[in-house]
């Protein structure tokens, strides 16, 4: 491992740096160095700029089949608060900005049981129709993923048909963690990691331009944070596209994973800086004032983002409803007197980082539409300009772009020199001192200013927070609780209980899963005070209603299983003349389960569904399993239509608990097997980590083949296809 001064010796090299250094910079790097580096990385991407853009959201429903943990948004259908915008009420709401000077509306909301991929496009040809000069930036990958199996087309197929609609790029959210343990606690209906990135992926080779997002500050550890922005930058090698990264704060209030708590500025700052310096690869990384607020944005700046987002006007509650600011919105002139408090120039941008020049008599005038003759591309020295470039005429570069006419009159450096007082012999010299030398004096300002705010920085958040006080965390799995929490106690560690299961094999009270997860080869050191989340057996079996989940797509019915914590005994297939993955009958141990059927049943109870198949469509492939843990494993079976077939543990798991932490090294057929509709498939799983990941890691290679020839299959056969009918048109 390379210690601080090498990996900061690289970085001013402009090298890029390893998944290890960046933990190295995480554990140990002062806050002004990491200031240092990541400002120098801005620079070499954006100059002097900072970008923010005049922009409203669109959220048309809060009510999601998806209840994440950190979710304070979601409604369920029927709630007091829960609204749905109809498409008429979409297209009065783009109505509403009709004349005024926005450029971008953000489209984004929860996944609604009843909007299909057509109600998704008419959305946006809604918005399109009243608003046809701005750019829609819509929908999350998940909602997309979401969209495109319900319709049971390819991903490039469903975004060919949003972007028809008028989709011009996607936004990043939906992106969380993608480390599979801990998406299954926070997010465990939302599509997979492999999922969202396909989507981002396939929307890069499209030549859609994407944002890239991560959730932090709530239960991740370190090392999955940098495994995400590891998966992030491998993408963006593969398949450039990404315009912006955006690190999400977790905010608390109103949601389950509340007893995380939020994490300090110093954390924020931190990981501002590591994503500037780690992600090379990405242009711009934003800091979304909406989930900062204003104060910490401004000093994000020193930190290596370019970007605060935009002009909002109050059109987003994804963060007032978690806690954040009440009613965003900002004007220009405060955006823009943001950057040049900290320093920098601000440049207002369109959706693609084309600076947007106004010209006063246009600002005068309300309506302002930006005309592509207006545009000029943004400077930047990396290679990815692959989407994302303007689709106009370049006018000139960045390095050239005069301030916009519209930028504040009163900048607070002219507002300083204005409150000098007379009378004071002091600062009569300095008023002199500052006529004769004014670049010399302000050279001087913005060092002093610089020189406090960092030694604040580091001093108070650092004391703050006992910087370099670590403890190392007990392993607690197979314990009972009440003697963890007085180990822990013991230790200045707080034991928080945050799930439970139920086990028939385990005595009640055991705790079966912890995070941070410690091991006897890896040790991991938290600063005293730090919670530690235990999923422990309960006492005595939860029971729970059954849901009737019939005549609904498979999907939906696992969805809602998942939710009342029952899981599925058998998936039987029957023939069918119009539908397939289609839920026939549900029931128990035999028993139908009817819609007035009012049954209670023990969590972990399996549910048998029967299940319809077209005949055209009797085969399924068998997706790939390696580097799941079972639950995903089963998730991903089921979501195929196929069943659970035999689960064989290694000799390296040793009891009931280290089940519990195992991973899929092998499965019976491997990925891409075509199988017969309620096939089953057996599952080989292992707590030896290394062994797991190396498979897996073959198995993900050999997934990037299959999706290639895949492609190229299709590819292959829409051509022929194309081919045939224009030979029968001659
Ligand atoms: O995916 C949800 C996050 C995201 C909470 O692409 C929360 O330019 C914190 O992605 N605390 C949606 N975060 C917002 C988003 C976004 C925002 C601004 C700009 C762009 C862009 C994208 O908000 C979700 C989730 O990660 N989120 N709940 C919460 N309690």
């Amino acid at each position: 491992m390379r210690n601080i001064n090498e990996i900061a010796d690289a970085v001013r090299r402009n090298e890029r740096i390893t998944c290890d250094d960046a933990l190295v910079l995480w554990r140990e790097a002062p806050l002004w160095l990491l200031g240092e580096l990541a400002t120098e990385r801005k620079r070499r991407t954006s100059g002097e700029s900072v970008y923010y853009n005049r922009n409203v959201h669109l959220e048309p429903t809060n009510i999601c089949l998806f209840n994440c943990e950190f979710c304070s948004f979601r409604r369920r259908e029927g709630d007091n608060d829960a609204w749905y915008l109809s498409l008429d009420e979409v297209e009065a709401c783009a109505a509403e900005h009709k004349g005024t000077d926005i450029t971008e509306v953000h489209i984004v909301g929860g996944v609604h049981p009843k909007h299909d991929l057509g109600t998704y496009c008419a959305m946006i040809r809604a918005v399109k129709r009243q608003l046809p000069h701005v750019t829609v930036k819509a929908y999350t990958a998940v909602e997309i993923f979401y969209m495109i199996r319900h319709e049971g087309i390819s991903v490039v197929e469903g975004l060919r048909r949003l972007k028809e609609a008028g989709m011009e790029c996607i936004p990043g959210g939906g992106a969380e963690i993608f480390d599979a343990e801990l998406r299954a606690k926070i997010c465990p209906e939302k599509c997979s990691a492999e999922e969202w990135l396909a989507v981002h992926r396939a929307a890069h080779n499209m030549d859609i331009a994407t944002n890239c997002t991560m959730l932090y500050g709530h239960i991740e550890s370190i090392e999955q944070r940098i495994d995400h922005l590891d998966r992030l930058r491998k993408l963006q090698d593969e398949a450039p596209g990404f315009d912006a990264f955006i690190p999400l704060k977790y905010h608390s209030r109103g949601n389950r994973l509340a007893e995380a708590g939020e994490c300090s500025t110093e954390e924020d700052m931190r990981t501002i800086a590591i994503s500037r310096i780690f992600l090379d690869n990405i242009p711009h990384i934003k800091a979304y004032w909406v989930s900062y607020g204003k104060a910490t944005t401004e000093m994000a700046l020193a930190f290596g983002a370019d970007d605060i987002d935009g002009t909002i006007g109050d059109t987003t509650k994804i963060y007032s409803m978690a806690g954040g600011i009440e009613r965003p919105t900002m004007s220009v002139a405060e955006l823009e007197a943001m950057v040049t408090a900290a320093g920098f120039r601000p440049v207002e941008r369109d959706s693609h980082y084309n600076a947007v020049e106004r010209n006063t008599m246009v600002t005068a005038t309300p309506i302002a539409t930006v005309h592509s003759s207006e545009k000029t591309k943004i400077d930047t020295d990396m290679n990815n300009t692959k989407v994302g470039q303007p689709k106009v005429e370049i006018k000139a570069q960045a390095k050239d772009t005069p301030k916009p006419k519209s930028a504040p009159k009163s900048a607070p450096k002219s507002t300083k020199k204005t409150t000098v007082t007379k009378g004071s012999g002091f600062m009569e010299r300095v008023k002199r001192f500052y006529g004769r030398f004014p670049v010399i004096s302000h050279m001087i300002l913005i060092l002093v200013f610089g020189l406090l705010l960092l030694v604040t920085l580091y001093f108070g958040l650092n004391l703050g927070t006992r910087h370099g006080n670590v403890i190392k965390v007990p392993n607690l799995l197979g314990m009972n609780i009440e003697d963890a929490r007085r180990e822990a106690r013991d230790m200045e560690l707080n034991i928080i209980v945050r799930d439970s299961i139920f086990d028939v094999n385990l005595p009640g009270g055991t705790i079966v899963d912890q995070l941070p997860r410690t091991s006897s080869v890896r040790d991991v050191t938290v600063k005293p005070g730090r919670k530690i989340y235990v999923t422990t057996n309960a006492y005595n079996r939860r029971m729970v209603d059954v849901p009737y989940v019939a005549k609904q797509t498979l999907r939906q019915a696992l969805n809602q299983l998942q939710r009342s914590s029952l899981t599925i005994d058998k998936l039987i297939y029957e023939a069918d003349m119009t539908s397939t993955d289609y839920v026939l009958r549900e029931s128990i141990d035999g028993e139908d389960i009817t819609p007035t059927s009012s049954i209670k049943m023990a969590v972990g109870t399996g549910v048998t569904l029967t299940v319809s198949y077209r005949s055209d469509e009797q085969h399924t492939t068998v997706p790939l399993l390696v580097g799941l843990n079972l639950q995903q494993a089963k998730n991903s079976l089921w979501d195929s239509g196929l069943n659970v077939g035999k689960i064989v543990y290694d000799e390296s798991v040793e009891d009931l608990i280290s089940r519990r932490t195992t991973r899929v090294y092998k499965q019976s057929q491997p990925l891409g097997t075509s199988l017969r509709r309620g096939s089953e498939v057996t599952l080989y799983l292992s707590c030896d980590m290394e062994l797991v990941d190396s498979l897996a890691k073959i198995a993900n290679d050999e997934a990037k083949r299959y999706e290639e020839q895949r492609r190229k299959a299709l590819e292959k056969q829409r051509r022929e296809e194309r081919e045939g009918s224009s030979a029968t048109e001659e």
